[in-house]
């Protein structure tokens, strides 16, 4: 049986494809822990930018509705504290930019774990499917949290109650991706955004990373304080001195990631 999760580390760039393209990379519990396995793998030096794309024509339909069904399956109450939510923790905490690159159709899970990567890329084909109101739950995996971030509350809740389609181009429009791409150079788009973020200073984007997370959770007073304290370390970086030496010699920097 083919792998669920391919992984490969390659100039930087921890690479994740969904693999289960007959069932749309529909997450069962075996892929659900197989990627947990590879964002852990990422938390290496050697990665500095993860790639997260789907097989085949969809990036992911969201859970195996096969498996929710099946009577020796990990069952309602185990799918979303074992499977789904240590994903969007992973790729919340990784110390690296995390891309999507969302290469068909992500409903469900499948659109909302592609919502919590640092970079959301679509090809002009993909959609985006907050599914779950179509089959009696909840949208879950991260979504009631970010979508309203990204695109405002009346927009996630009309999305969410009526569960429509919303094509890549409107996505970018309502600020719910950073931006799509025609078909045919989507993947050399989407991947060269990942190459330019694995040569970049890795710890000031962890550090950016991390002040954008706090934004909406501080004021701003404490949010300077954050930018403060954060700065101070990024001046502390081997990368830091790289750039400024770099900008006076007039050359283009070699980052290292430390
Ligand atoms: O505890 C919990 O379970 C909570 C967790 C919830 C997390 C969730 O993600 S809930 C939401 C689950 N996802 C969905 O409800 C989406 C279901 N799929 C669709 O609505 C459609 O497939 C799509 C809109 C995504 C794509 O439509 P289309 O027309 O391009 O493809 P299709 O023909 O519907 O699907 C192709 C095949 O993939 C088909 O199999 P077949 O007939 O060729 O053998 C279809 O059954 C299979 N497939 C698609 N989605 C799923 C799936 N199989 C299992 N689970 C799926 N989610």
């Amino acid at each position: 049986m083919a792998e669920s999760i391919l992984f490969a580390i390659e100039s930087g760039i921890g690479s994740i494809t969904l693999n289960r393209p007959d069932k749309l990379n529909a997450f069962n519990r075996e892929m659900a822990l197989a990627l947990q396995a590879v964002l852990k793998e990422c938390e290496s030096e050697t990665v500095r930018c993860v790639y997260i794309t789907g097989a085949g024509k969809a990036f992911s339909a969201g859970q195996d509705l096969s498996e929710v069904t099946d009577p020796d399956g990990p069952g309602m109450a185990r799918i979303l504290s074992e499977h789904y939510n240590p994903i969007v923790m992973a790729i919340r905490h990784l110390k690296k930019p995390v891309v999507a690159a969302v290469n068909g159709v992500a409903a469900g899970a499948g659109a909302n774990l592609a919502l919590g990567c640092d970079i959301v890329v679509a090809t002009r084909s993909a959609s985006f499917i907050q599914a779950f109101s179509k089959i009696g739950l909840i949208p879950d995996s991260g979504g009631t949290f970010y979508l309203p971030r990204l695109i405002g509350h009346q927009k996630a809740s009309a999305l969410m109650l009526l569960g429509d389609k919303v094509p890549a181009e409107e996505a970018e429009r309502l600020g719910m991706i950073y931006k799509y791409f025609e078909d045919d150079s989507f993947q050399k788009e989407a991947r060269q955004i990942a190459t330019t973020l694995a040569a970049m200073p890795t710890i000031a984007l962890a550090y950016t990373k991390k002040a954008l997370q706090w934004s909406f959770t501080h004021t701003l007073i404490e949010q300077l304080a954050n930018e403060d304290k954060l700065q101070q370390r990024a001046a502390k970086t081997i990368d830091f001195k790289e750039g400024v030496q770099a900008f006076l010699e007039k050359r283009q920097p070699d980052f290292k990631g430390r």
